[in-house]
């Protein structure tokens, strides 16, 4: 058989069995150019000037693929969509969902195609991710097998959550970064910042030992051997609640001894950005507790003149350990749900998937992330050296060419933060310590959903108000069994078997 005729062969086959996309993970997706309908919103920087970004209109025609974009404002992305998929009529070829669809109803309303013949054969570069990221697939995969939705993958070592302390409330104590190593050296830190002037105003009271926002404090229950998350799974496998639990107990037994020293600010429970960026301004912050990358951001608002890549951070990232956890920091699931779905409006989900596959491949992660070669940075003994450009960020330069753009699924925890030097040495000294949530994302069934409506909501909204009322002593902790007895007579139990159940499916 002569070449050309085996040739032939080949094409016919091709055409007939319907695989005549060249794709395997490289741009470009298709030969010829292809244009995509997409209705979406920008959750990342929130900018909304798409036509401008130039990173991402690169990587657009290195596809050889157009987009036809929607792009919402974000605080009203919820309210456009869900009637739109309510109405399920003339929708675009892909949808951003507008929430986590942790009961498939937007999965079973066959709005949206099934994925995963897709995942297997056009997945080149999101199959890498469920490598390095082993629970990814289960979480993605319904409990049936479908596969219906392309993920944004959330930072987890880059934006590990730990605590930071103030370098020049150090210095002045004579302390060095590394003689804070546990939470008892950490908390005898914050008392020196409490009795000492340290901001040298004048007033020894003003300064705030340790600054935690909204919603922030039970980060601290890392330290105890326990999740941050309301939900956590033994290393036997057993789900417990991690509101009762003893190690809970023993976290609000420190944090109420640090409300009533003063050394945990005392509007912890409803303090925001606002507040903390006024704390920030007037240098009176000893300590947080939030994301690796934003102590570039707390140095500079604590001194503007404060220079990334030069300086050393101010408020300075640490890992330390507790009463019961070696040294820690919190991660998160890579992905909580929810994700990018092809219509069935869809003509050619082949291609679109195969776009939506590229979008995780190196190529497009450096290209939205870090910018163009020779004008962002250059490649110098083989890493990344970023420009004056890139590092001035002039008029907001880094957003407006689509650095942070969350409108199409992307791997975030591989480049974001990364570029500045003090958070990637801060990361790499710090990513053998981090600690994932126990559970991860996952489809529920219908009755388990009933339970999870019944019972969640009311749960959730008693396990805060308790933890503040502990932390606060507006309830004494001698009233601990009662408080579990309480959490008993609330569905807690149900809400247990429930989480076991998805536990045990996701091992499977
Ligand atoms: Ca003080
Ligand atoms: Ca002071």
């Amino acid at each position: 058989m002569t070449k050309k005729i085996l040739c032939m062969i080949l094409c016919c086959m091709l055409a007939f069995g319907g695989i005549a996309l060249a794709y395997e993970g490289a741009a470009p997706v298709t030969e010829e150019t292809k244009t995509f309908s997409i209705l979406t919103t920008n959750s990342g920087s929130k900018y909304y000037d798409w036509d401008n970004m130039v990173w991402w209109h690169k990587v657009l025609e290195n596809a050889n693929i157009e987009l036809d974009m929607e792009l919402i404002d974000n605080s009203a992305y919820s309210d456009v969509v869900r009637p739109r998929l309510a109405a399920g009529v003339d929708l675009p070829d892909i949808v951003r969902l507008p929430g986590s669809d942790d009961d498939m109803s937007y999965a079973n309303s066959g709005l949206f195609l099934d994925l995963a013949e897709y995942y297997d054969t056009l997945g080149y570069n999101i199959k890498n991710h469920f490598e390095m990221f082993p629970t990814l697939k289960g979480s993605l995969t319904t409990p049936d097998g479908g596969m219906y939705y392309v993920p944004t993958l959330t930072p987890a070592e880059a934006n590990m959550r730990l605590v930071m302390v103030n370098r020049g409330f150090l210095d002045q104590l004579g302390m060095k970064p590394e003689d804070i190593t546990t939470l008892d050296e950490f908390t005898e830190y914050a008392r020196k910042v409490k009795e000492a002037d340290l901001n040298g105003n004048g007033d020894a009271e003003d300064e705030v030992p340790i600054f935690i926002r909204s919603g922030m404090i039970g980060l601290f229950r890392m330290y105890f051997g326990i999740d941050a998350e309301g939900w956590y799974m033994n290393e036997g496998g057993t789900v417990i609640c991690t509101a009762i639990d003893d190690r809970y107990k023993d976290f609000l037994t420190w944090a109420h001894d640090a409300y009533a020293d003063g050394l945990i600010y005392n509007e912890f429970a409803s303090a925001n950005y606002d507040t903390q960026a006024a704390l920030y301004s007037t240098n009176q912050t000893g300590a947080i507790i939030h994301f690796i990358s934003n102590c570039t951001d707390y140095s500079q608002d604590i001194n503007p003149d404060w220079r990334f890549n030069v300086d050393e951070p101010i408020m300075v990232p640490l890992a330390i350990s507790g009463p019961n956890s070696d040294k820690v920091c919190w991660g998160r699931n890579v992905y909580s749900g929810g994700g990018f779905g092809i219509t069935s409006f869809c003509d050619d989900p082949e291609t679109c998937f195969a776009f939506l596959d590229y979008l995780f491949s190196e190529e497009v992660g450096v290209l939205t992330w870090y910018g163009i070669e020779g004008v962002d940075y250059n490649i110098v003994n083989g890493d990344y050296e970023f420009t004056d450009v890139y590092y001035a960020n002039k008029d907001n330069y880094l957003t407006v060419m689509g650095y942070n753009c969350m409108a199409l699924p992307n791997a975030y925890q591989l480049y974001g933060s990364k570029q500045c030097n003090q958070v990637r040495a801060a990361i790499d000294e710090f990513s053998k310590y981090v600690v994932n949530p126990s559970i991860g994302y996952s489809y529920k069934y219908e009755d388990e959903n009933e339970i999870i409506n019944a019972y969640s909501a009311d749960l959730n909204t008693y396990f805060s108000e308790q933890q503040t009322a502990f932390i606060m002593g507006t309830r004494s902790l001698d009233e601990w069994d009662d408080y579990v007895a309480t959490v008993k007579s609330m569905g807690v139990d149900q809400m247990i078997a429930v989480n076991q159940a998805a536990v045990d499916r996701a091992a499977q």
